[in-house]
């Protein structure tokens, strides 16, 4: 694989033959980052990041995780961050879970006898919950932080939803407007942190994208019933952009036996960089439902 890498280079300019990657099924180079803990893993767990952001966005989660004693590893998915793709123009939500299911392969054979949990943000939930339709058998459980399964309905009313899907078919690349960083944290430090990543995406949502995820979200709700793997999910109920109502009912559609929902009030979307106490009970929670179940043998 390596080898085949040449001189193609990350929408930065760097040489991906320096770089861990994989080639995805399309030929397209996804840029991979691997936080080893100190001693021999415990576990693996995948960071699924979520739109218009990247897996290096995740270090205080990673940190958390290591400490642990386990193997993080993540990549930018495509069209994001340091990985090839048009800049967040969806052309398919499928891609993103077949890259996430190529990328789990590849480490379970490298690490054969390891369980695999996942670390979910956002619209990385949506694509955990297809990925666990799709390899139930493959995951020892999911911390879904604000998972996507329902959108705003005040952003998302029938009429832009329906423009949506009539645009889409005419003007997919007209932008629907920029998304408020403000609007999803009341940490103001994460929030300009955010805004100075160059590695996020920071232009306008675009018909296409929100098209794919209104499809990909119309989707998920015959797949929410069977889900039974074991799941934490955490959520604010002042999220705007991922509606808190769709954990909720997520929670009481899955047909998991093993389910935990904690509901962080006034909280806003960024979970992991919200006001310090609400990040520091949230990481206490992970920590503690993590090694609840490490011991855990699959049944
Ligand atoms: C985005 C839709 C979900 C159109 C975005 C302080 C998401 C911080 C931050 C990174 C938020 C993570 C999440 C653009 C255009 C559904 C404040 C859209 C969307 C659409 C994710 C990840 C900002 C936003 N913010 N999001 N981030 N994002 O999946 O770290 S820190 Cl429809």
């Amino acid at each position: 694989m390596l080898e085949e890498s040449g001189d193609r280079v990350t929408p930065q300019g760097l040489l991906y033959k320096d770089l861990s990657h994989f080639v995805n099924a399309d030929g397209n180079y996804i840029f991979c980052r691997y936080w080893e803990p100190p001693g021999p893993p415990r576990a693996l767990v995948m960071i699924i990041h979520g739109a218009g952001e990247h897996s290096g966005r995740y270090a205080e989660v990673v940190s958390m995780l290591t400490k642990q004693s386990l193997f993080v590893f993540s990549h930018d998915h495509i069209g994001h961050g340091q990985s090839e793709g048009k800049r967040m123009i969806g052309s398919d939500f499928r891609i993103y879970v077949r890259d996430c299911l190529q990328h789990l392969d590849l480490m379970k054979d490298r690490h054969p006898g390891l369980q695999i949990f996942l670390f979910a943000h956002s619209m990385g939930g949506l694509v955990a919950i297809y990925i666990l339709h799709e390899r139930p058998e493959d995951i020892a459980g999911v911390v879904f932080v604000s998972p996507l399964v329902i959108l705003n309905p005040e952003a998302a009313t029938p009429m832009k939803v329906f423009l949506a899907r009539v645009l889409d078919y005419f003007l997919p690349n007209v932008s629907l407007g920029y998304m408020d960083p403000h609007s999803l944290s009341r940490n103001a430090k994460e929030v300009q942190d955010y805004i100075d990543d160059p590695l996020n995406y920071h232009g306008p949502v675009r018909v296409r994208f929100a098209a794919m995820l209104l499809n990909a979200v119309t989707s998920v709700e015959k797949v929410l019933p069977t889900i039974t793997s074991r799941m934490l999910l955490l959520h604010g109920d002042a999220d705007k952009l991922c509606d808190v109502s769709g954990s909720y009912h997520f929670y009481k559609t899955a047909a998991s036996s093993d389910k935990t929902l904690k509901v962080f009030e006034g909280s806003f979307h960024q979970l992991h960089k919200e006001l310090t106490e609400v990040t520091e009970e949230m990481f206490e929670l992970i920590e503690k439902w993590l090694s609840d179940r490490l011991s855990l043998v699959e049944t």
